[in-house]
């Protein structure tokens, strides 16, 4: 398809020009296809119940299609315990789960109305009846769609935030690498998968996570990059909010990167902090501690030394993540995925 954007991409909501109610585009798409009926019957009276019959059903169906589909939109391909925390810890505790909720419940009631309506109107005999049937029925078809605009805008935000965040395979392992700004992550990173990053000398490069991967010896191993963390606890800024997430709810292995040379601008004592918080909160995670930049100075000896500059000691890298790897019990990695998408 040209463009790349498929119908099922926009949906009636995702179309809406910028600011105008998600249900208005829902609604309008509804009552446009309902308009078009062409129905069959005996005599004109039952071709006229069965046209008001039509513009309920048609225009139900089309409205909970589409609110099927904005939830779709927000979840595919299925989601992780880690994209849950993820979208929890960015977006706001709970609001997706809620959104998800009152979408649902909204199918459901626009469903029990629609039954309703057409059993009323199967009894009723003259067209002025028919007439206030579907008016009735298009009230409330309409009530009960603008009450989960809210609804639909954040998960039309979810869908969007989505985008800009990479999908990970929840059956394979995940290899988080974390550590303090500048510290030289992004460059590791770069060194043993296949992203490419964006490497600088300033803090707060990586802003976001990123994947790549990388063959060794496992189907596919994902590499994520992580923003740096300052260890300040809880005001964290949305980019160390990320990495906390990639450490805790992604990770089958944290390599945790330190920069003994200072460079980075921040004291190792500093660093090791960080480390220590995150040995006591996911106590469950293997944690691979290198000190990186080994081409600028010794480090302290006490950590396996590497450089993303001169590729020292990443041989020697490549074969603990794998031996940490190859001795763990096989589970899903990342969670396993929501299969509410499927369903929907
Ligand atoms: N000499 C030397 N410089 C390195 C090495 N690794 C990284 N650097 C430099 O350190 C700076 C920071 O590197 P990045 O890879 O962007 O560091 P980061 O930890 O991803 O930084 P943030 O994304 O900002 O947290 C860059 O100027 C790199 O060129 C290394 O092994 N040796
Ligand atoms: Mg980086």
């Amino acid at each position: 398809m040209v463009g790349g954007k498929g119908r099922e991409d926009r949906g009636a909501a995702g179309g809406a020009r910028p600011g105008t109610p998600p249900s208005s585009a829902i609604l309008d798409t509804a009552f446009r296809s309902a308009y078009r009926t062409t129905p069959h019957g005996e005599t004109p009276l039952d071709r006229a119940r069965r046209r008001a019959l039509l513009k309920i059903v048609r225009s139900s169906a089309t409205v909970t299609r589409h609110l099927r589909l904005a939830i779709r939109l927000a979840i595919r391909p299925g989601l992780t315990e880690f994209d849950r925390a993820l979208i929890d810890r960015r977006l706001g505790a709970g609001r997706l789960a809620r959104a998800e909720r009152r979408v649902m419940r909204a199918v459901e009631r626009i469903r029990g109305l629609s039954v309703e309506e057409q059993r009323l109107l199967r009894k009723e005999s003259n067209r002025t009846e028919f007439a206030e049937s579907v008016r009735r029925f298009y009230g409330r078809l309409a009530s009960f769609t603008r009450e989960v605009d809210p609804d639909l805008r954040f998960l039309a935000e979810v869908a969007r935030f989505r985008k800009d965040h990479p999908v990970l395979d929840p059956g394979q392992p995940v290899v988080t690498v974390a550590g303090f700004p500048n510290v030289g992550k992004s460059s590791l990173v770069a060194r043993l998968s296949s992203a490419t990053p964006k490497v600088a000398a300033y803090p707060f490069t990586t802003v976001a996570i990123e994947v790549g991967h990388a063959d060794l010896g496992f189907d596919r191993l994902q590499v994520l990059d992580t923003p740096g963390v300052l260890n300040r606890g809880r005001a964290m800024n949305p980019s160390e909010v990320e990495a906390d997430a990639a450490v805790s709810r992604a990770a089958t292995v944290i390599l945790f990167v330190l920069d003994p040379t200072g460079s980075c601008g921040y004291t190792l004592a500093e660093q090791e902090k960080l480390l220590e918080r995150w040995r006591n909160e996911v106590p469950g995670i293997p944690i691979i501690e290198v000190e990186t930049k080994a081409d600028v100075g010794p480090g302290t000896g006490r950590r396996l030394a590497v450089s993303a500059a001169t590729g020292e000691g990443l041989d020697t890298l490549r074969a603990e993540i794998r031996r940490i790897l190859g001795a763990l019990p096989p589970r899903p990695t990342v969670g396993s995925t929501d299969e509410t998408v499927n369903a929907l």
